[in-house]
């Protein structure tokens, strides 16, 4: 197992990179250009100068975060081999500078999705993300993309930069109709290109799950459970098709098991990297909140899930995933040092506890 961190990078995070190198046991980062828009080329010289910053404060940089696939791409658009050409520069430029694993996601049009963004935890004061869908109520997804905006300090989230409100009326237009088939036939399409170019530059792409894992504005979305896991990973049979397997996420739906998913696609060698953390449920249908990483503070067992990892996948790259924000810290919500760090403490220790004991 490796320890990692994400980081938004320089302009763009509250953390620093001497922080994160502070934190026990890190072995360094899932990086992030964060300025670069879906469908655009990650030059080499961007790749090269984000790395050795990141090398030059002690820290790893073999795992690259959120290169977003182009919605032209998703939608099966002419256009799309465009971008998928872009993408396969992409690739190959991160891997001459040393990455191996590219987590990307396949959601038609919003990346990860909440009602609020830092809803007070009433038995200690900090705060987490929060999702109810009685909330969502009659908010239409433009409301949804500006309280989003509105709410998040000041800084943009990965996929709901205010520049796109523009063109979102009219992707959710050409959504209409698409089924998950059809769907999963352009995802196909896709990992046709690009994963024989992983296969000879050694990187390996990590499709990370629908956040929450359902359906929702009746987009279709189709990485939320083990079976439609299964069919992705039979779009191109292949141990560069992984998955970023993220517990949170997957953990939304208590009918994920996620001990026995990590099992599943570990023992198939299909998980290049996870995230990891704890997700609370509260009363009713699709209503939850972020927890810390323990165990016993939230409704995912995280001893199971680094038994599973420890098990099937040991190689793999994990990263705490979101924190609340504790310590009165101001931050990108979900990203803060604080929580994360001791999530990352925390694991490590149970890391230690099932190497020692399983010996
Ligand atoms: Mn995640």
């Amino acid at each position: 197992m490796k320890m990692t961190f994400r980081w938004y990078g320089e302009n763009s995070d509250s953390v620093k990179l001497s922080q994160i190198k502070q934190i026990p046991g890190m072995s360094g980062l899932m990086g992030f250009l964060d300025y670069k828009a879906a469908g655009e080329i990650w030059t080499e010289q961007e790749i090269k100068s984000y790395i050795d910053g990141v090398h030059a404060a002690g820290l790893a940089c073999e795992v690259i975060e959120s290169v977003n696939v182009h919605e032209d791409i998703k939608m099966g658009l002419p256009t799309r081999d465009l971008y998928i050409e872009n993408y396969i520069l992409t690739i190959r430029s991160l891997a001459k500078y040393g990455v191996k694993v590219i987590v990307y996601n396949f959601m038609p049009v919003f990346d990860w999705l909440r009602t609020d963004l830092a809803r007070v935890i009433p038995e200690d004061g900090s705060n987490s993300l929060y999702f109810d869908e009685k909330d969502l109520g009659d908010m239409d997804p433009m409301e949804i993309v500006r309280n989003t905006i509105e709410n998040s300090n000041g800084f943009s989230l990965p996929g709901w930069e205010p520049e796109r409100l523009g063109e979102l009326e009219k992707t959710l237009k050409q959504y209409e109709g698409m089924t998950p088939d059809m769907l999963r036939e352009n995802y196909k399409y896709f990992l046709d290109a690009v994963i024989p170019v992983c296969e000879e530059v050694s990187v390996r792409m990590a499709c990370h799950p629908d956040d929450p894992a359902w359906p929702i504005f009746g987009l279709p979305r189709i990485a939320h459970s083990k079976e439609q896991f299964d069919l992705i990973c039979g779009l191109h049979d292949s141990p560069a098709n992984a998955l970023c397997l993220c517990t949170g996420s997957l953990g939304s739906n208590p009918d994920n098991n996620i001990p026995e998913i990590v099992r599943h696609f570990g023992e198939k060698n299909r998980i290049a990297a996870m995230h990891i953390r704890n997700i609370k449920f509260l009363d009713g249908v699709h209503h939850f909140r972020e927890a810390s990483h323990l165990s016993k503070e939230g409704d995912l067992d995280m001893f199971a899930i680094m038994k599973a990892v420890y098990d099937t996948c040991p190689d793999t790259y994990i990263r705490p995933d979101h924190g609340r924000m504790i310590w009165d810290e101001v931050g990108r919500p979900g990203y803060g040092l604080y929580d994360r760090a001791l999530g990352a403490a925390y694991l490590n220790g149970l890391w230690e506890a099932i190497e020692k004991t399983s010996k």
